[in-house]
């Protein structure tokens, strides 16, 4: 059995895994260096999030004068597209590092759906709110525990909801329509609560279901509506709701990291730290202050884009509050408290 057929099989694969994987283990003794290590992203260098790996990936490359030597596979391509499944993949070795977003990892670990609670960050000052602080380390040490060494945060950006058929400004105005949605259930759940009618499935499949028509809608921040050109998948109309942002997470498996001298790893995280630091500006271009030019240049495709006001928005707001409830208690009602009070002490620029 290959190791793609391997993580297909599931849980009971995952017992079978380990023996490999141990071998794997033994075989990276500290200094004991993969000519190339295999980085995982959903998206690739016409992205933000891929651009940040690519950043990551040269620092490194200069800075280890080639000793770490990493590739980027796009579209999660180390296991068939199946993004749910890449933080098991990296925790057992198929993958040895990932920018990757929580939402994808949240199956895993159930905490990152914090940052899938509806309207909690609100902007970028709420959403670093949550990452720069007390909340951003817990998260950090959640990960570590669950079995991946994280170095630093970046950023997918602000989820805003497109689609076909109409303007969205009322949840009224999205029942019925069909959505593509993530693959965590609270986005089945948040859909659903606003009358729409949301199929979960991967970014993969989500492009031919949005040409097709099989689905008349999704949400991603604009810079993936660009970069994908989602104006050619009929989707004509956007609602900047910013009620979700997803952060990116960089990481290392946990047997790689350990294989690498104490030095080389100081120079893999501060890479990390400064990769994630550029990627988060580029994501947020256009979108922040008195730069709104990315929103000129969804405009500019011919797409109707649709501010709400808080009134509006708070109509939102309220018809998904029993879905932010139940996940409060998934994600752990202190920590929620804790990030709901961190974004209202939110320094706002
Ligand atoms: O699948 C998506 O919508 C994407 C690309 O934003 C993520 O991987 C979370």
């Amino acid at each position: 059995m290959d190791r793609r057929s391997l993580l297909k099989t599931g849980l009971a694969g995952s017992a079978t895994l380990t023996a490999p994987f141990l071998l794997t283990g033994r075989a990276l003794a500290q200094g004991s260096y993969k000519a190339e290590y295999r980085l995982s992203t959903v998206v690739g260098t016409a992205f933000p999030w891929g651009k940040g790996a690519e950043i990551w990936i040269n620092l490194v490359r200069e800075r280890t004068q080639g000793r770490i030597n990493i590739k980027m596979y796009p579209g999660v391509s180390l296991i068939n597209g199946d993004q749910t499944r890449e933080f098991s993949a990296i925790r057992q070795g198929v993958i040895d590092m990932a920018v990757g977003s929580t939402i994808n990892w949240s199956p895993q670990v159930r905490q990152l759906n914090l940052f899938s609670l509806p309207f909690l960050a609100q902007d970028h000052a709420g959403l670093d709110a949550l990452t720069q602080g007390k909340i951003g380390q817990q998260i950090m040490q959640i990960v570590e525990k669950a079995g991946v060494v994280p170095l630093a945060w970046g950023e997918n950006g602000f989820r805003e909801v497109t689609n076909s058929k109409r303007e969205i400004r009322t949840p009224a105005d999205m029942k019925g329509l069909k959505f593509r949605v993530v693959g965590s259930p609270i986005f089945n759940d948040t859909f659903t609560a606003l009358g729409a009618n949301p199929t979960q499935m991967s970014w993969a499949d989500a492009q031919p279901a949005l040409a097709s028509g099989a689905v008349e809608g999704q949400e991603n921040p604009l810079h993936i509506f660009t970069a994908a050109k989602l104006h050619t998948l009929s989707q004509k109309f956007v609602t900047r709701w910013g009620y979700v942002a997803d952060p990116l997470i960089f990481v290392v498996n946990r047997d790689v990291w350990n294989s690498w001298t104490p030095a080389d790893r100081e120079i893999v995280r501060q890479a990390a730290v400064q990769a994630g630091q550029q990627e988060i500006a580029i994501a947020r271009k256009g979108l922040s202050g008195n730069d709104q030019s990315m929103v000129k240049e969804v405009e500019a495709l011919g797409v109707k884009v649709t501010e709400l006001s808080a009134a509006e928005k708070d109509a939102f707001k309220q018809a998904v509050k029993p879905v932010f409830d139940k996940w409060t208690q998934q994600v752990g009602v202190e920590m929620v408290r804790e990030a709901q009070a961190a974004v209202a002490n939110r320094k706002r620029g």
